[in-house]
């Protein structure tokens, strides 16, 4: 196998690695159901990635709710309720399809991983799903104070893999993680839609579409191509 020009790949979590997406958009619906407005899974693409925080301002600009600061409070921990409740029953079977192969691929061949994600419970969904010694570096939302779109959580990744943005590849499930990575000078892989990752360096669907010396073919290639 030629030596790649990447000598590690980071990697979001929610979306990415685990479904968890999905779960943060149940828990703001059941918050919206319960206000009477309408909240699409479509809609819910602009949240993604976002912190706890920006994700309600996004939610009221989206349905035109008004809470007074205390309400927002309470609804910032309501919702981390209903979400850790979902965590609770999540397995290493939450796992994407495809996902491990491919850690296990990247690691056969000496690239360095990490997780790079906004979320605070990033860790216990590292541990549930049994992920966490897969990773050299994790970095989660308790360690940041500035949430994607900025590059913070990646470029503290890459700083403790000691390595400079352009020798690592990101892996991104949210338009704001998208931009997040290029703001860093980081290559970066849409794992998703096209539509609404456009701006990544290449996509992919999901880990299950590719195989694993498939995607190192595409990932190989990718460097002639970046504009950092
Ligand atoms: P929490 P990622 C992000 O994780 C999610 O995409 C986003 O929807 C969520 O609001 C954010 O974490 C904060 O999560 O409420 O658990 O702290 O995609 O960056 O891994
Ligand atoms: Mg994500």
């Amino acid at each position: 196998m030629n030596k790649p020009f990447f000598q590690a790949c980071i990697f979001d979590l929610d979306g990415v690695l685990v479904n968890t997406a999905h779960y943060h958009f149940l828990s703001w619906q059941q918050i919206t159901n319960r206000w009477k407005v309408t909240f699409t899974e479509q809609d819910n693409e602009s949240l993604k990635g976002l912190s706890r925080e920006d994700s309600l301002s996004r939610l009221l600009h989206i349905t035109g709710k008004q809470l007074t600061p205390a309400e927002r409070e309470q609804t910032l921990i309501e919702k981390n309720e209903l979400f850790r409740q979902y965590l609770t029953q999540m397995t290493p079977d939450d796992v994407l399809p495809g996902v491990t192969a491919c850690l296990r691929f990247l690691k056969e061949n000496h690239i360095r991983l990490a997780v790079a994600s906004s979320s605070k419970n990033a860790r216990m969904v590292l541990q549930k799903t049994e992920l966490t010694p897969w990773f050299d570096v994790i970095v989660d939302g308790t360690e940041i104070e500035k949430a994607k779109p900025d590059p913070e959580v990646f470029l503290k990744a890459a700083a403790r893999l000691n390595i400079q943005p352009h020798q690592a590849i990101v892996f991104e499930d949210a338009k704001a993680g998208v931009e997040a990575a290029l703001a860093g000078g980081f290559c970066c892989v849409g794992v998703g839609q096209a539509d609404i990752l456009q701006q990544a360096h290449l996509i992919i669907p999901d880990f299950a579409s590719i195989s694993p010396s498939d995607l190192w073919i595409s990932l190989s290639g990718l460097s002639a191509d970046v504009k950092y």
